[in-house]
């Protein structure tokens, strides 16, 4: 696979001031020599440019004219993906880039797969597995700190961190398996009490990294957060004071909302996915029954609630009827509209109310706060972002663990070396697996087919 050359549309489709596209591979050079037409003095043909020039010139198919260009020639090693690369940058919109792609592909070149270019990075040893992933995650990013977190583990914070457990793993299993050669010298006393701290080293360390799962888990996918309470208490005015535009229609008629809305809005740096459902109520015609069964659906499947109750009205026996039914749930309660006199009472109630006029903006800021409080536990800071591991580590690390105690207690048993040395083997290779160091085709190629196709 790595000895063709390939091609792709880098930039998204759709009309822009300019589009770029990608060949990667031994013949990229020559694929975009015999596309290429240079224009003015100074101007050459790939093959002839220096590498990391910028060469001006014209697309050409048999003569005609295809577009007006700019190559960037980066030639192997110092490249993306240690592959000669040009870099065609032609005018944005549709055609001229999906134009330039058919001469590319006339002339030799292959289409990429999605992702192909980044697997190629990591197939040619530029970047580990774990910084792969953070291409993908730093192109999905929703927020300043999700694009932070994604740098720090492009820059390698994560890979080096699993490098040096990896190492440590390995040479405490070295030590093992000597002993395992010569069975007539048993481990001395003190060796043994050493080898036994660095695994349980080791193991603190994975609680450390895997503590992280959560936060890293938040900042890539978001949390739902369901918006909901009877009807006209205000959740779709919410939803817009949360977004800051009019997404939602608002009106004085309970049962305004049919449908759930979701919209990704940046809470204090979080991505969080709200969800303005109908109001919970028995529905009259069929489809408001749909849609509390939506509001329901979106309830069942939320990891935080925020409950809108009425300030300006007593609380209702549904009200009441609610919360008792989210008692259970991670949830915030929201008392609305109180710009307008107070009738509601929340005495001996145990939960705080978090109160906020959506009309007049009060109160907002401290329910952003109190969400941001709900989902993330202890303040955010910058040095978090070193380190956020992703479900796929998560899993490998707890598969890691595992092994790893299991071994740690083989040894303070005074079981068999061999048994010892087994669990740590494969501590090692799940270990490894984060970085890619154990990998196989089935993995990379569900990695990499979430990538865009040009990345
Ligand atoms: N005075 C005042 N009125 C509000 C406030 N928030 C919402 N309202 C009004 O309350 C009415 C209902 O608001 P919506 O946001 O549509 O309520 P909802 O909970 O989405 O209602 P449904 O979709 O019908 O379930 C509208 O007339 C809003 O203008 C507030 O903070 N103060
Ligand atoms: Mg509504």
């Amino acid at each position: 696979m790595l000895d063709d050359t390939i091609a792709a549309i880098a930039t998204p489709l759709g009309e822009g001031g300019l589009a770029v596209l990608r060949v990667s591979g031994p013949q990229a050079l020559a694929v975009v020599d015999r596309s290429f037409v240079p224009v003015g003095k100074s101007s050459l043909p790939p093959s002839a440019a220096p590498t990391h020039t910028i060469q001006y010139g014209r697309i050409e198919n048999a003569g005609a004219i295809i577009d007006e260009v700019l190559l960037a020639v980066m030639r192997a090693p110092r490249t993306f993906t240690r592959e000669d690369v040009v870099e065609i940058s032609c005018h944005g919109g549709l055609m001229p880039a999906r134009l330039v792609l058919d001469v590319l592909l006339r002339n030799g070149a292959r289409m990429a797969l999605p992702g192909e270019f980044t697997r190629r990075a990591f197939l040619n040893g530029r970047i580990d597995l774990a910084q792969a992933e953070a291409v993908a995650d730093l192109i999905h990013s929703r927020t300043e700190l999700a694009l932070a977190a994604a740098h720090e583990q492009l820059a390698g914070k994560l890979s080096q961190r699993i490098n040096r457990l990896r190492d440590d793993l390995v040479k405490i299993l070295a030590h093992v398996e000597a002993h395992i050669d010569f069975p007539d010298e048993d481990i001395a006393p003190a060796t043994l009490e050493q080898l036994v701290q660095r695994l349980e080293h080791g193991v603190a360390f994975m609680d450390e990294l895997l503590r992280t799962a959560n936060e890293g888990q938040i900042l890539r996918r978001g949390i739902r957060a369901a918006i909901v309470g009877r009807p006209n208490a205000g959740k779709s005015s919410l939803l817009n004071q949360l977004l800051g535009h009019e997404r939602a229609i608002v009106s004085p008629i309970a049962g305004t909302t049919r449908d759930t809305i979701e919209e990704t809005a940046n809470i204090r740096g979080l991505p969080i996915v709200f969800i303005d459902t109908a109001g919970l109520r028995d529905a009259g015609d069929a489809l408001e029954v749909e849609g509390v069964r939506r509001s329901r659906e979106s309830l069942a499947r939320a990891e935080l609630i925020l409950h809108v109750l009425d300030a300006s009205e007593p609380l209702t026996l549904a009200d009441e009827q609610h919360l008792a039914e989210f008692a259970a749930r991670k949830k915030i309660i929201i008392g609305n509209k109180i710009d307008l006199p107070r009738r509601l009472e929340w005495k001996g109630v145990t939960e705080t109310l978090v109160e906020v006029s959506c009309i007049t903006g009060k109160g907002l800021e401290a329910l952003r706060e109190a969400i941001k409080e709900a989902v993330w536990s202890g303040d955010i800071h910058a040095e978090m972002f070193q380190v956020m591991i992703n479900a796929r580590h998560q899993d490998a690390l707890q598969r890691a663990r595992t092994s790893t105690v299991r071994s740690l207690d083989a040894l303070r048993s005074g079981a068999t070396l061999e048994l010892v040395a087994l669990d740590l083997r494969i501590g090692v290779q799940a270990v490894g697996e984060i970085v890619g160091q154990t990998t196989t085709e089935d993995l990379l190629d569900s990695i990499f087919s979430q990538f865009c196709i040009g990345k």
